[in-house]
């Protein structure tokens, strides 16, 4: 039997209120129901998720590194991280994995410095302002880079 497809979905610092307040913006579903979905939606491809949300930059970075040694890409919400953090950007890069970036609200539509994102480039899939219903979206489009069957802006390959 073949070794499944392993994910790291990761969510930076304050997303473990998700669904406690801020509900106008983040919507009513808890950081558990995101997980649930992350990992329902890669279990109908027979993909695998290891789940982490940290507060702590550190820790974040840690993780990702350790993706390396047997994940396939990661799923991450950096949290106002994405507007701040050149290490966690450089941790992306340094590991080398496919990585899609999500995030519930437009940030398009929000403050200045949420416009901002030093994840972008590194990250081969973008999903904003989708609610949580976006984590799904992204995990596709990641297990699809991850197959091949599109390349990293999300073109079929014939
Ligand atoms: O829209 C997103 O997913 C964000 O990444 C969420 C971050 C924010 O700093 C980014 O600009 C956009 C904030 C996460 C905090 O989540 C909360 C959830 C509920 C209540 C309070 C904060």
């Amino acid at each position: 039997m073949q070794t499944p497809v392993r994910l790291l979905l990761v969510n930076g610092p304050n997303l473990n209120l998700l669904g406690v307040r801020e509900p106008d913006i983040y919507g009513r579903e808890s950081l558990a129901d995101v997980e649930d979905l992350v990992r329902q939606t890669a279990g109908e491809r027979g993909a695998e998720v290891r789940t982490l949300q940290s507060n702590h930059e550190g820790v974040l970075i840690d993780a990702i590194h350790a993706a390396r040694l047997d994940c396939a890409g990661i799923v991450i919400n950096p949290g106002g991280l994405t507007h701040t953090s050149v290490v966690l950007r450089d941790a992306l890069s340094g590991v080398a994995l496919p990585v899609a970036e999500v995030h519930i609200s437009d940030l398009s539509a929000r403050e200045p410095f949420r416009h901002h994102s030093f994840v972008r480039d590194v990250a081969a899939v973008h999903v904003v302002g989708e609610g949580v219903a976006g984590y799904a979206r992204a995990t596709r489009a990641l297990l699809d880079v991850i197959e091949g069957s599109t390349d990293s802006a999300g073109r079929a390959i014939p």
